[in-house]
């Protein structure tokens, strides 16, 4: 699609949205990158950090092997997000939590854009980078609230043993029934958004072939294509700032 075509919404999804009872929304990077954001593989390359793919660097690996170096990447990604705010893509999404009966926000973000743009009881299926965690008794505590030691590693104010990010890396788990909550919304959705994710990275890719498989109507936003698109009912080939507010008219 050449950038200057008109996105248009089809009749039959306006239908659906006015109609829907309850709605998934799944997003990615994809939905932050209109607020400057850097997405994961925006052209194609992944990101990297001192010559390392971000999945590396932001893997259970190397937080055995180098904590201060992951809090270092994280520090500097908190440091830019400093300067960012939400855009249209997240205010949209926030007015919908109240439109429907049952609307689910699940996210693969950690930048906590769409609590900032209004959004409650969002599903964070990788966690949120303004938030450590005890790597000893997992109390979590908001960055603010916490003092780094000599070495720089943020110290955890209940037991004294070292914080981490309170973020899912690569080869961990993903927090308590974060993803049971939103595969069950899925089985049972009758609208499924797909919003701004290369769709790469499982067990999150798999929310929305739950719901296309349990009957929601299945709709991708994304400016390119991914391997989600062919199982969708309908891809809208856009920008989400510029795609999701078309609902409102
Ligand atoms: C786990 C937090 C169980 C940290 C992240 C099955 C098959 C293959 C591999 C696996 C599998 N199951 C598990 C794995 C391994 C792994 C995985 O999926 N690997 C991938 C790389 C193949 N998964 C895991 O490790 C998960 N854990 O499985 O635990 C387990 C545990 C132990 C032992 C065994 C099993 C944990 C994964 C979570 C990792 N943490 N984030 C951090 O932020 O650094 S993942 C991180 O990367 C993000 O959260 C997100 O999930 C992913 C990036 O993807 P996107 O958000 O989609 O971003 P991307 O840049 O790729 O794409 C952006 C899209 O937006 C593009 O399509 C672009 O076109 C579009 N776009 C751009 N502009 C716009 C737009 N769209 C709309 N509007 C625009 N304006």
């Amino acid at each position: 699609m050449n950038a200057n075509q008109q996105v248009t919404i089809s009749a039959e999804l306006r239908r659906r949205f006015a109609e829907a009872h309850r709605v998934l929304v799944l997003t990615g990077a994809g939905v932050s990158a209109e607020s400057g954001v850097p997405t994961f593989r925006g052209g194609g390359q992944s990101a990297v950090w001192k010559g390392m793919p971000f999945d590396k660097i932001s893997s259970a690996g190397m937080l055995e092997r180098n904590l201060a170096e992951v809090w270092e990447w994280f520090n500097y990604r908190r440091g830019a997000l400093e300067k960012i705010g939400p855009n249209q893509a997240h205010l949209a999404l926030a007015q919908w939590q109240t439109r429907f009966e049952n609307f689910t926000l699940v996210t693969q973000n950690v930048d906590g854009l769409h609590q900032r743009a209004g959004s409650r009881d969002v599903i964070e299926l990788h966690g949120n980078i303004w938030r450590a965690r005890c790597l000893s008794c997992s109390a979590k505590f908001d960055l603010q609230d916490t003092e780094p030691d000599s070495s720089g590693v943020l110290i955890c104010p209940d037991c004294g043993n070292h914080l981490r990010p309170d973020v899912v890396l690569f080869g961990e788990m993903l927090p308590a029934g974060a993803f049971e909550r939103a595969a069950t919304m899925a089985e049972t959705s009758d609208l499924c958004f797909v919003i701004g994710t290369s769709a790469l990275v499982y067990p999150a890719a798999g929310l929305p072939e739950i719901a296309r498989a349990a009957g929601a109507y299945t709709v991708e936003v994304n400016p390119e294509r991914t391997p989600l698109s062919d199982m969708c009912n309908e891809v809208i080939e856009g920008k989400a700032g510029a795609v999701l507010p078309l609902f409102e008219i």
